[in-house]
Parts: C-alpha cells; sequence; structure tokens
C-alpha cells in the first residue's frame, strides 16, 4: 500500500470535490457509503491524476515528418503478411498525425495484465487481436455482408500503437492510460481500446469522462461479471473493482450503467444491493436465458438510448461462453455466443452511437490454436466500426440489415420492385 500511495498524482482530489456520488448523500436523498473502505480508502488515489505532460503519444524516431497516417504495408496484403497492425491500418503515432488525417476512429491497445486476479497474458492481448487476422482490410475491400457498408470507405481509421505501461506500476500506468486515450479523445476521434485486463476501463473510461464532463458518459458493459467489487484485498485497482471505481469518483454515475450477461458464482448480495442502491441497469444470464437474448438486446439498447448523452462500450470478452471465447482471465461457462456479442456490439454503434470502446481480458496463452477469442475480440471491433459507419450513413433504425442479406425471398421483392 505505501509503494501505491507514494506513486499517487500530487492533486489527489477529495471525494467531495467531484460530482454527487462523491457526496454523503445522493440525488435522492439516500445515504450512500462512501466510506466503506474506511480511512485508507481516500488516503489512496479515489480517482487518477490530470495533466498532458507524458501522454506517452509520441514519435521518437521520425524527427521532422509531416504530421499524418503513416502507411506500413503495401497496398492489398492479407493480413497473414506484411506488417501487423489492426487490419493493416496506417499507423499514426501522435496527436497531430489523428488531427492531421482528420481520423475518426483510433484503435490502440493496453497491453497490461498486473491487476488480474485470475489467469494472466492479457498483456499479450492487443498483439493477438491484431495478428489473428487472415483478413486484413486496409486497401481491399471491406463490406460487411450483413449490412452492405464498407466502414474503411466510409471512416478513417487508424492503429494508434500502444499506450505506455510502466511495469509493476499501477498508478502511474493507469495515469499514461488515461492522458493516452485522452489525445485520442481529444483530436476528435472515437478510441477504441484493445486490453489488457479489465483494470484498464477505469482509466479509459475516466478519459473520456475528462472530454465530455463527469456524468455525462454512460456504459453499455458486456461481461460475465459486475466488476463493482470494493477491492481485491489490498488493492483498490483490480480488474473486479473498475465499475466501482467510476461510479465512486464520480466519472461515471452508476444510473448510466447497463450491464449485460452477468452470471456465476460472484459478487455477493450486499455488493449486489450496492449496485442496485446505485441504480446500475444490470441485466443477468439468467434473464437472457429465460426472455431470450434478443428481447433483452432491446431493453439495453433501450436504455442506453434513456441515459447518457455519450455512450462507451466495455465488452470482457468473458462475457462470451468459454466455448467461443476460452482464452480470458476468468472464464465462466453459461455465455452468450459469438453472434449476440457481435450483433450487440454493431447495433449499439449504429442505433446508439458510440464515443469510444474496449475490448478486454483476452489472454492469448490460454486461447485455444485456432486463436477464437482474439478473433472474436478482432471481428467485434469490426462490427464497431461497421456501426459506427451505419450511423454516419443513416441506417439507424432498429435492427437494421441489408434485404440482400436475408434470403432469396427478399431479394426477389428487391428485384420485382426494380
Ligand atoms: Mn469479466
Amino acid at each position: 500500500m505505501s509503494e501505491q500511495r507514494s506513486d499517487s498524482p500530487q492533486d489527489t482530489p477529495r471525494p467531495s470535490d467531484h460530482g454527487p456520488e462523491g457526496h454523503a448523500h445522493g440525488p435522492d436523498g439516500h445515504h450512500h457509503h462512501h466510506h466503506d473502505f474506511g480511512e485508507g480508502f481516500w488516503a489512496q488515489p479515489p480517482r487518477l491524476g490530470r495533466g498532458l505532460e507524458g501522454h506517452g503519444a509520441v514519435d521518437d524516431f521520425n524527427v521532422g515528418r509531416p504530421p499524418g497516417p503513416i502507411f506500413v504495408n503495401r497496398k492489398g496484403e492479407g493480413g497473414f503478411a506484411g506488417i501487423q497492425t489492426f487490419a493493416k491500418l496506417p499507423v499514426c503515432l501522435t496527436p497531430e498525425d489523428l488531427v492531421a488525417g482528420e481520423i475518426d476512429v483510433a484503435i490502440c491497445g493496453v497491453p497490461w495484465d498486473a491487476t488480474a486476479s485470475g489467469r494472466s497474458g492479457t498483456n499479450h492481448g492487443p498483439l493477438a487481436i491484431r495478428a489473428c487476422d487472415y483478413k486484413g482490410g486496409y486497401g481491399r475491400p471491406h463490406y460487411s455482408l450483413d449490412v452492405r457498408v464498407d466502414a474503411f470507405e466510409t471512416l478513417r481509421v487508424c492503429d494508434y500503437g500502444d499506450a505506455p505501461i510502466r511495469v509493476g506500476n499501477t498508478w502511474t500506468t493507469f495515469e499514461e492510460i488515461r492522458k493516452f486515450v485522452g489525445t485520442i479523445v481529444d483530436s476528435g476521434a472515437v478510441p477504441i481500446i484493445l486490453g489488457g485486463d479489465h483494470a484498464t476501463t477505469w482509466p479509459s473510461a475516466t478519459a473520456l469522462a475528462d472530454h465530455y464532463g463527469y456524468g455525462k458518459v454512460g456504459i453499455v458493459h458486456f461481461d460475465a461479471h459486475a466488476d463493482t467489487g470494493t477491492d481485491t484485498p489490498g488493492s483498490l485497482a483490480s480488474h473486479g473493482t473498475p465499475m466501482r471505481k467510476l461510479i465512486e469518483s464520480g466519472a461515471v454515475p452508476g444510473k448510466n450503467f447497463v450491464q449485460v450477461g452477468l452470471r456465476g458464482y460472484w459478487p455477493d448480495q450486499e455488493t449486489i444491493d450496492w449496485m442496485e442502491e446505485r441504480q446500475m441497469r444490470t441485466h443477468f444470464m439468467a434473464e437472457i436465458n429465460r426472455d431470450g437474448f434478443e428481447k433483452v438486446l432491446e431493453r439495453a439498447v433501450d436504455e442506453a438510448l434513456d441515459q447518457a448523452d455519450h455512450l462507451y462500450i466495455s465488452l470482457d470478452i468473458d462475457v462470451a461462453d468459454p466455448a467461443y471465447a476460452p482464452g480470458t482471465g476468468t472464464p465462466e461457462p453459461g455465455g452468450l455466443t459469438s453472434i449476440h456479442v457481435l450483433t450487440a456490439v454493431r447495433r449499439l454503434a449504429a442505433e446508439v452511437g458510440i464515443v469510444g470502446m474496449d475490448v478486454v481480458e483476452v489472454s492469448p496463452p490460454y486461447d485455444d490454436r485456432g486463436e477464437i477469442t482474439a478473433l472474436l475480440a478482432n471481428r467485434a471491433v469490426r462490427e464497431a466500426l461497421t456501426g459506427i459507419a451505419m450511423r454516419r450513413k443513416g441506417l439507424t433504425e432498429p435492427d437494421y440489415l441489408h434485404p440482400g442479406a436475408l434470403g432469396p425471398g427478399h431479394s426477389r421483392a428487391l428485384r420485382d420492385k426494380g
């Protein structure tokens, strides 16, 4: 603990400095137990540091080059060839590159796994998600057969590399992640962040709140787990606590959370009571099994539209059943299918609109030899890109699919019309 304190930012604010969540009495007048963890809690940073120095988004080598995206591959190479960026996208290294390239979406990694409680290895997630792909993408057609939209034709997308990681130093690393992601948001681009363990959602989503305002960001959180723990014994930052930290800091109020897919044997009733008190909207796997995923997704989309001004998706790959995502830190059987995950991400991006997204908890050492977990994460990012492109083209109706994708009956009807 003393080591964490010595790393803490100088401007550690008191809880009362930020938002209603920090006050003893919430907007509803009820007492919220923000002293649940004793005096020691606030002695450690209740939220992360600020400031833009050392954001890590620098180009150390190419001094004097004009800013803009850098192409590191030849046109049309498949994903199995050449240099691995996400989908063979051009690279941006600095905020100036993002601005000069008028980048719409910047994909980056946070290769950090030191706050995981289960299987480690998620620090290898970002590279695995980039490298598992046969398709490539940039410079060749990238047409979604479901909706007939080409995200790379509609959007300017880049690979922004990875946030700086300070091995063994949680607080410094989280400050760096917050600043690094902040450079993307401040440039006007949507960050899509490849994890990394789920604790990194704390700094990543805080970066969005820095930009759009505390309380102005909502999160749809796909996960087998609530991630609302008070602490992992002895440490506030863990992959079991980020959602509570975001709520406690006021960055993302509890009522701005929609959770989907929770199951298994954690957390306990006390924590669930706390979640209800904070008005989190939680859809357990039991509800999905009873009513069907499509119905629950409709509810989640409606709630997302109803909640905050700016939506962030946090996708813990373990929301998918281990049959679809074995390579993850804390696998929990009985989860969603790949189709559920991909459909949900695309629909939220198209119908609600997103300002950011993370895909976390991909642990390549535990993935199967077909890299199915990394591949699901890769395709979830592509569905997000497709959804963002659909929204830009005005294709925001509920559960939009191109008629040509729906079978011969529909195709014939289209031909008859013509
Ligand atoms: Mn999880």
